[in-house]
């Protein structure tokens, strides 16, 4: 294997990467763990699995560039940059939490890293990003906008209207479709007339791509160019992900709709080793230094916690702050 395979990037933004795949992972599963304990309440619908197109996009934004996200949206704030003790603490519900406790886990977001907080509305993300991109082309600033959504939203109105507007006005958005083939329990291939959602891109002229949602360094090429044209004045792409959760849809779902040998197969792309393989047999890294980075990890997310145990609940005098009354 040659460098060129990792596109010039250097060994430390390689491990960079490695890292941010590991940080959305292991804040996942310390959270199923802290909401089985009894610890957070409510109901969370997770992302392991899909953090190579979380990771991958992300690390083509800068802090002023915008992401909308979905009712799946704690990989996407810690890529775009909400800390670990303030994603950990939105989820117990404290005052020092990214939203200071008034979004909870489906609606993680900060203004200050360029996240909107998150909507839940299945293809809510969809028309509100044209609005972002707009006043990105109206200021004349180089700002992109990138919208998350799941193929569950590509059969929703707002997600052709989204696209429609974007395309005739010419936007700076970047739609990125993680397709993980179901909405919920639903099937993509069950109600879809189209093998790819990339194709229906056509319909508005907008160029369109497939890419290995598995493989971080794929995404990362291909939200490259995306951005760069958004960038340029070029208008909107649509990155169309192929990815898979490896949970279920949300705390209660048991997955019987999917095959055990479907969850293998897709397991066996598990994007972590993924990269972690290809590092190690390039000599970027060896395992020893793989492990010190879970190590860290670990670490930061046993802090995280510890800083949400002892951060103060909102006093009732806040939920009159930062509100329209
Ligand atoms: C308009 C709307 N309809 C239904 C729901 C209930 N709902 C929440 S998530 C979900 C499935 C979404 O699937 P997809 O867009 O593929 O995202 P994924 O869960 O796979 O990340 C549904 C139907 C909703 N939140 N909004
Ligand atoms: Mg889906």
């Amino acid at each position: 294997m040659t460098g060129d395979d990792f596109d010039g990037l250097s060994t430390e933004h390689l491990r960079a990467l490695y890292r941010k795949l590991v940080l959305l992972r292991r804040f996942e599963d310390r959270v199923y763990h802290l909401f089985l304990q009894g610890e957070l309440a409510g109901t969370l619908h997770q992302y392991q699995g899909q953090e190579a197109v979380a990771v991958g996009v992300c690390d083509n934004l800068e802090t002023t560039d915008w992401i909308t996200s979905t009712h799946r949206p704690h990989g996407h704030a810690l890529a775009k940059g909400v800390s670990s003790r303030a994603a950990m603490a939105e989820l117990y519900g404290k005052q020092t939490g990214c939203c200071r406790a008034k979004g909870g886990s489906m609606h993680f977001g900060d203004p200050e890293v360029g996240m909107l907080p998150a909507i839940a509305i299945v293809g809510g993300g969809n028309t509100v990003v044209t609005g972002l991109g707009l006043a990105f082309k109206l200021r004349r600033s180089s700002q992109v906008a990138v919208c998350f959504f799941g193929d569950g939203a590509t059969n929703e109105g707002a997600f052709h209207e989204g696209l429609n507007f974007a395309a005739v006005q010419q936007l700076p958005i970047v739609f990125v479709c993680e397709n993980n083939l179901y909405g919920a329990s639903t099937a993509y291939h069950q109600v879809s007339p189209v093998k790819d959602v990339a194709e229906r891109a056509a319909a508005y002229r907008v160029p369109a791509q497939v890419v290995d949602g598995m493989d971080v360094l794929a995404v990362r090429r291909a939200t490259a160019q995306a951005v760069a044209a958004a960038r340029e004045g070029k208008g909107p792409t649509l990155l169309e992900c192929k990815t898979y959760r490896f949970t279920g849809h949300s705390r209660s779902d048991a997955r019987g709709y999917r095959s055990k040998a479907e969850e293998a197969e897709w397991l066996a792309k598990d994007p972590i080793p993924g990269l972690g393989k290809k590092l190690v047999a390039a000599g970027r890294c060896s395992e020893a230094d793989l492990a010190a980075l879970d190590e860290q990890v670990v670490a930061e997310l046993d802090d995280a916690v510890e800083f949400s145990r002892q951060s103060p609940d909102p006093t009732p005098a806040q939920a009159y702050e930062d509100v329209l009354i």
